[in-house]
Formats: C-alpha cells, structure tokens, sequence
C-alpha cells in the first residue's frame, strides 16, 4: 500500500514507519520537525542521541534496501500538504503529527492556542485533501485513551448504548479530557466523524493509551535508527519517565497519591496495531475507533514495578510522592473495554520486568545526556 505517516520523525512514527516500510509498504514520512524545535525551546533532548531525519532515511535504505520518501513541512499549510497528495496518492493517511504533551498545552495561553490550533486545524487539513484529491484514502489518526477521562462506568470504544426515556440510541461515548491536549483530540474527534458523515471519508480513531519503551526490531538494526526516549516534566510519560529517574538516581516521582489509574502499550503493539488498521480500513463513511491499548496501572503500582527491577540492576531508587501539579481524579474506578483490535488479530505484549530492564539499560548508557533540572514537574494545572 502507499502510506503516508505523519509525525513520522517523533517517538512513535518513527518505528511505524520503519516497520510498515519493512513489510513491504510504500511509505512517505511527512513531518515538520516540531517536536526537536520544541526540544531547543525547552532546552530539552532525547536520552538517546537522535539523528537527522534525512540521515535516519538514508541508514535505513543503506541497512535494508528500502526507500522511505520524506516531505518536510506543515499539515498547516494546505498547499504543501495538498502537493503531499498529489505526489503519494496514499491509500492510507497515518496521522501521529500532533503537539503531544499535555503539560507543555497548559503552560500558558500561548501554548494552549499553539497545540489546539496545530492540532486542531491541521487534522481539518487532512480531513479537506482526503476529499479533495483522495475520497478513497483510510484516515488512521491517532486519538488518546484520555479522551474518555475517567468515568465513574466501563469505557466502551466510541460509542455507548443509551436508553433514555424509553429510547435507545448508540451514542458518542462522552468525553472528559484532563488538558487543552487531550481536549484537542476531542474536537479533531467530532470533526473526522463529521467529515465521514457528509464526505464518505474512512476513517479509524486509534484511541491510544500511554505508550512505554523505545526499540522496535527495525530500531535496533543501527545506532542510527534508534528511536527518541523522552524523560523531562513536558514530554516524559508514566513508565519511560519513571525507569531514567531510576536510572540517575533520581526519586520516582508519582503525583499526589499515584491511584490515577491509565492504559498502557509497548511500542511494538503501537506499530502492530496501525498495521491492523491499515490492512483492515474502515468502510466508506464509517467512524471507527478502537481502543488502543494492552492493559491498565495505576502510576504507584507502576512507580513500585520500576523501583523493584531498578533494585535488582543495583540502583537505589525511592518512589516519592509529590505534590499533584494536575488537576485530576487521584482516586478512580477505571475499565475500559479494547477488543477490536484483538479481534482483528493483535497479540498483546504484557509489560515484563525485561522490559523495564530494556529501558533501564538505555537510561544508564546515555545518563549523560539527561539534564536533571529537567525532571521535577513545574507547569502546574492551576
Ligand atoms: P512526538 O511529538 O514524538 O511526534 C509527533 C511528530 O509530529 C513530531 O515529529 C512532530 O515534529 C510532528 N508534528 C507535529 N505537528 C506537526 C504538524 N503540524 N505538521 C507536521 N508534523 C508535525 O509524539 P508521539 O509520542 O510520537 O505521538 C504521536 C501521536 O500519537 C500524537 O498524535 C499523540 O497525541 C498520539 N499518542 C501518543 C502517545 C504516547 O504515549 N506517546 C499516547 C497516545 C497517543
Ligand atoms: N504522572 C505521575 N508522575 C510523573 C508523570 C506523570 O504521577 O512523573 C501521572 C500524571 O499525573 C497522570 C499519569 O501519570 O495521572 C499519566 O501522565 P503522563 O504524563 O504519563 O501521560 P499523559 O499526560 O496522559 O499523556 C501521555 C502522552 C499523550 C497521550 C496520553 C495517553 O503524552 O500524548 O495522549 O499519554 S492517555 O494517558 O491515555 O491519555
């Protein structure tokens, strides 16, 4: 198939592209290299030295034989990402190029607007050169499990059964998002179902849960295809962030009393599971969305797991609880239902201690590189 991934130089397009290339697929990787401007703007990096997306492409061709095309450049701007459509004719549009942190979209006003409107409009562009120059082309867009927030009743996927008055319909299910990010997945939500509604576009929400670990099989075949690891207050997330704390020696930071409870999946199901997708595209008009996750902790059980595996490697790390700089539900019921995607054929990667081990491992070897200062949270909800 001819696939574009967009966002295809971050954490986890990246490794999809590689792995959709590596079967066989003609892969375009459209991208507008944010995320490492965003690394110069926050005086950030990744633990793992990353290197240029032309160099990345170029190893990748000279490792396996396989080209993968690259366009630099905005899904804000509509004549570029039109060109984008002339040129690749995709059959499916993987679309992970979304500002992703919710604390870097609460900061301040400025970056609130920033992500909603990179996020927001251009998600509306792709909606607009599907139609115009790709009716047929399956949307696969990256949503998020925080989309639902936590309900006090299972998570369905997308859509809930309600009996109202004597009536019954199956409904959207509701949303209550924690952050202007999450929130910024919601209306690009109801704009794809829209748009399958009045335009016939295909489409699959992949309502993603956090996503831990860093290599793929494709990844390891050269240093210089590594994938990015994130670990500072902005972009680090639950599981990666708390295994390079362990590895500097660094308390485990589990916000106010850890019972947050989310959905977790390895990296290697995330590329699975857009495989699954693209081979299994919705139907013309249809709004699909599929929970895209493995399994759920809640962050002190996972600051508890780190802390243990960090103890058998000879690391001495204390998991501290520190004041909640978000405003969110600490203590919760959480259930959310994902068999779509198991039903299609993805065999879910438990989290194993080798695992944790892995990155563990990756954090010691470029400790280095690990600004410290970076670490303890400072943009708060308030
Ligand atoms: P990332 O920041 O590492 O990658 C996103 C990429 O998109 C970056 O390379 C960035 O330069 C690019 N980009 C952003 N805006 C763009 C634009 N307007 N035009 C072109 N390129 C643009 O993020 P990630 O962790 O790889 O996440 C990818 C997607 O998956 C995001 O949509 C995110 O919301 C979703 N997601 C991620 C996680 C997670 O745990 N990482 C979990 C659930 C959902
Ligand atoms: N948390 C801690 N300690 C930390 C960091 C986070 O206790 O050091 C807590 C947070 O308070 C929150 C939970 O862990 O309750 C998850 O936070 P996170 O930063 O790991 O993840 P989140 O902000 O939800 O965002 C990440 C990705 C985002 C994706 C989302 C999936 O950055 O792109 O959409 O995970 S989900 O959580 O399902 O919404």
């Amino acid at each position: 198939m001819r696939i574009v991934v967009a966002g295809g130089d971050g954490f986890c397009g990246w490794p999809t592209a590689l792995y959709l290339s590596k079967q066989g697929h003609e892969v375009t990787i459209v991208d507008n290299l944010s995320r490492r401007k965003i690394d110069d703007e926050l005086r950030s990096n990744s633990v793992t030295p990353i290197a240029s997306l032309e160099d990345r492409v170029a190893k990748w061709k000279e490792v396996t034989g396989k080209e993968i095309r690259t366009f630099i450049g905005d899904l804000n701007h509509y004549d570029f990402l039109s060109e984008v459509f002339r040129q690749t004719e995709p059959e499916a549009f993987v679309h992970f190029a979304e500002q992703r942190s919710a604390p870097y979209s609460m900061m301040d006003r400025e970056h609130a607007v920033y992500t909603q409107s990179n996020n927001v409009i251009g998600n509306l562009n792709v909606l607009y050169a599907i139609k115009e120059f790709a009716p047929e082309c399956h949307l696969i867009k990256l949503g998020t499990m925080g989309e639902y927030g936590t309900p006090n009743i299972d998570i369905e996927e997308g859509y809930i059964e309600i009996e109202h008055k004597g009536r019954k319909d199956l409904l959207p299910y509701p949303k209550q998002p924690g952050s202007f990010y999450h929130l910024s997945k919601v209306h690009d939500s109801h704009n794809i179902m829209f748009a399958c509604k009045i335009w016939g576009v295909r489409a699959t929400d992949l309502n993603q849960g956090i996503v831990y670990g860093l290599h793929t099989e494709e990844t390891q075949l050269d240093p210089l295809l590594v994938n990015r690891v994130d670990y500072d207050e902005v972009y680090g997330t639950a599981l990666n962030r708390f295994a390079n704390q362990a590895a500097i020696g660094h308390d485990i930071t589990v916000y106010g009393s850890g019972g947050q409870t989310r959905a977790f999946l390895n990296i290697e199901d995330t590329v699975r599971c857009v495989e699954i997708a693209a081979e299994n595209p919705a139907d013309r008009g249809e709004f699909r969305v599929f929970n895209q996750f493995t399994e759920w902790f809640s962050v002190k059980d996972l600051a508890e797991r780190v802390q243990q595996v960090a103890k058998e490697e000879g690391l001495d790390a204390q998991v501290k609880q520190i004041e909640n700089p978000r405003i969110e539900n600490e203590d919760h019921y959480y259930h959310a239902v994902n068999t779509k995607l198991k039903d299609l054929g993805l065999e879910p990667r438990l989290l194993t201690d080798e695992v944790i081990r892995d990155i563990l491992k990756t954090s010691i070897q470029y400790q280095d590189r690990i600004i410290k200062e970076n670490v303890l949270p400072s943009i708060t909800w308030k």
